[in-house]
């Protein structure tokens, strides 16, 4: 990479990388002549202390791990940029928010939540989406999930929130799951919930690709121009791939077969160009308009439904280089959502505020020291100066006699910013009030958004909602908790806790329902973007296949940005009947239906029946989990076995160039929900 291309983080991050290529040393820089071998006294003799090379590479090692996170602790990150469409100085006088000329580097951390830094990525779980501006005025993190709302209303309960969906404390059970008693105790004893838990429900929390989710601000936070002047704003990212999912039993099957799903899938396609980008969107209320909704802007267990504020989409962000080292970028990255920066201000959200001590807080944890911020991931680009000084590990050294503020030694320096200068003015808000220990009346409305988003959901989406809730409380063990969350769930819809009731064998509620009729289509995932670019397809191919068909179709698929693999018996190459040869990159062995978007059945004459018998296989996977199949040449009678000639998804053809088209949209349309589960013939 040129430097030009460079961004001013990259540059900043460099100086701090390294190769280790050369002679080892010792870190007080003594080259090392044997790493094998400890000094003994003898060659079967103990071990002599005097190994001052052998002392500190132990030590080192003893003290390479740091506290995982208390939550998020599983996550993965890349770099990039965002770029702002047209200036939002109506809005606020945000440096990279009003400079369209302007690319930003950015650091994004995707996360799942409760499972511990070893588990599964692809379990039913809310994922964090943590986005670092680099800005020329200093770092702000939008520390986002996501989903568009929380579990909870007031930060207090976040300790009781956590505990209830971590493992049980008695016997470490269940990792990275929440499907288990304590967690939908506490869903039921702590209805604000009610919202959040429907979309936790819902397949947003069995993400296909970290590419492929929305992303949430959460909170309502404020945009303040050069003014002074305010608006309510919320934060959104859309995926230029549209959002999409999995199906549950193929995450489940996926945790399995490869846990690193998702950040495999980032890394992977950072490293083939495929750049992920999302589109920032913002929601804006002026200030005088605060109370003429039926929500109240402050509570976090709402959204404001994009039919009613439209949502701005104002720039872009591309993620274009992985991480170079996972513990020093992703690991000590350490987000704070009080990084703000001036044109940024909060709001009273008593979920927001709270997480404004909790996360430095934790850092101190993680790091050991108040000093995290000079860690090089965690620096601003942009110089920073304060009388801070001292404390474990510091870096810096900060020169001169005069480490107060204020003073005449030096010149009355480092000196604080007015407005004009920069300086960042807190939001002028009048508050007058009593100090309560106490909830506004207006957050009481736990269940008409949750019923907003039950309305919404297509029908497809109704179900996998009800067998999400059905699986999730069948595996609870407490009737009572069953029964107390099946009743909470009758004031969403009393048709979804009958269902839930019936599949888990508890009494059904006789009354209940909601009388909100509203919906709001932008919840739906069925009204995303549908392109085939980047999907994987598994091209199953055995010796004696027709060589110039194969390219036709492969290369005609890679032109719409499908992602082509060849799957086989055996690694090596594969022949065709032309002469033709295929490499191959997967095997039965090595691979999985699961690992693929879509399958691509072509066969060829000389097939093995042990290679019929997987073939079929991952066939019959692909087809229950609702995946494009194409199939040609011998691969057809896979189909015909089958019973699956003619279902939705489901495209055969005898001329190449045709069949790949079609066999594109298929792809493109992600799954084929309205098809008929066939069981494997016999
Ligand atoms: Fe977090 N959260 N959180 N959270 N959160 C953490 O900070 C906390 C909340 C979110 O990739 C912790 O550095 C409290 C909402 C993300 O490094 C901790 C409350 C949203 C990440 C913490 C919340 C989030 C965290 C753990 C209730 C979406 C991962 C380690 C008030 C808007 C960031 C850490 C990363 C991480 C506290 C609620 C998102 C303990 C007290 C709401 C994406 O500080």
């Amino acid at each position: 990479m040129s430097d030009e291309q460079k961004n001013r983080k990259q540059e900043q991050l460099e100086k701090y990388s390294t190769n280790d290529k050369g002679h080892m040393t010792t870190n007080n820089g003594q080259k090392v002549s044997e790493d094998e071998f400890s000094l003994k006294a003898g060659e079967r003799g103990p071990t002599l202390m005097e190994d001052f090379h052998f002392r500190e590479k132990i030590t080192h090692f003893d003290h390479e791990r740091i506290p995982e996170r208390a939550v998020h602790a599983r996550g993965y990150s890349a770099h990039g940029e965002f770029q702002v469409y047209e200036s939002l100085e109506e809005y606020t006088d945000a440096d990279f928010l009003t400079n369209p000329s302007k690319t930003t580097p950015v650091f994004v951390r995707f996360s799942t939540v409760a499972g511990s830094k070893g588990s599964s990525e692809t379990v039913r779980d809310v994922r964090g989406f943590a986005t670092r501006f680099y800005t020329d005025t200093g770092n702000f993190d939008l520390v986002g999930n996501n989903i568009p709302v929380f579990f909870i209303q007031d930060a207090i309960k976040f300790p009781d929130l956590v505990h209830a969906v971590k493992p049980e404390p008695h016997n470490g059970i269940p990792q990275a799951a929440s499907a288990h008693d304590t967690f939908w105790d506490f869903i039921a004893n702590n209805q604000e919930s009610a919202h959040m838990a429907m979309w936790a429900m819902s397949d947003r929390a069995i993400p296909r690709s970290f590419r492929m989710m929305e992303g949430f601000g959460v909170h309502t936070f404020r945009l303040v121009n050069a003014k002074g002047e305010a608006h309510f704003v919320k934060f959104h990212w859309k995926p230029v791939l549209g959002m999409h999912s999995l199906v549950w039993d193929e995450a489940q099957k996926l945790s399995g077969k490869d846990a690193d799903f998702h950040r495999g899938d980032l890394y992977e396609s950072i490293e083939m160009g495929n750049y992920p980008e999302y589109e920032l969107g913002i929601q804006v209320i002026k200030e005088e308009d605060e109370f003429n909704f039926d929500f109240d802007l402050l509570d976090p267990t709402k959204v404001w439904p994009e039919e009613e504020v439209p949502v701005k989409i104002v720039g872009k962000m591309t993620l274009n280089r992985n991480v170079e080292n996972v513990f020093a970028e992703n690991e000590q990255v350490a987000f704070q959502p009080g990084n703000v920066v001036k044109g940024i201000d909060f709001t009273n959200d008593p979920l927001l505020q709270g997480r404004l001590f909790s996360y430095t807080d934790t850092q101190i944890n993680r790091f050991g020291s108040t000093n995290f911020h000079e860690v090089p991931i965690n620096k601003p680009v942009c110089p920073f100066h304060n009388n801070q000084r001292d404390g474990f590990m510091r870096q810096t050294i900060n020169k001169g006699q005069v480490s107060y503020h204020k003073n005449s030694l030096a010149d009355n320096q480092p000196e604080p910013a007015a407005k004009e200068e920069g300086g960042y003015v807190h939001y002028q808000e009048r508050i007058d009030a009593h100090k309560v220990k106490a909830r506004s009346e207006s957050f009481k409305d736990h269940f008409s958004q949750a019923t907003l988003f039950w309305n919404s959901m297509s029908d497809v989406e109704k179900d996998h909602i009800t067998s999400a809730f059905s699986f999730e409380l069948g595996k609870v063990q407490s009737e009572s908790v069953q029964k107390q969350v099946v009743d909470m769930f009758a004031n969403v819809s009393l048709d979804l806790a009958k269902s839930i009731a019936d599949n888990i064998g508890v009494r059904a509620p006789q009354s209940g329902g909601s009388d909100v009729t509203k919906s709001s289509p932008a919840l739906s995932m069925m009204n995303t973007h549908f392109k085939p670019d980047t999907r994987k397809v598994g091209v199953i191919v055995a010796d004696g296949f027709k060589g110039e068909d194969l390219m036709t179709v492969i290369n005609e698929l890679k032109s719409q940005g499908v992602q082509p693999e060849l799957i086989s018996d055996k690694l090596g190459y594969r022949k065709a009947n032309d002469g033709a040869e295929a490499q191959i990159d997967h095997t039965f062995l090595t691979s999985e239906s699961v690992l693929f978007d879509a399958l691509y059945l072509v066969g060829g004459d000389n097939e093995s029946q042990a290679f019929s018998q997987s073939a079929n296989y991952f066939l019959n996977e692909a087809f229950t989990h609702f995946k494009p199949i194409g199939a040609t040449h011998s691969g057809v009678k896979w189909l015909e076995n089958n019973k699956m000639i003619g279902k939705a998804g489901v495209v055969t053809g005898d001329h190449m160039k045709e069949f790949a088209d079609d066999f594109a949209k298929a792809i493109a349309a992600h799954r084929h929900w309205d098809r008929e589960i066939v069981f494997q013939q016999a």
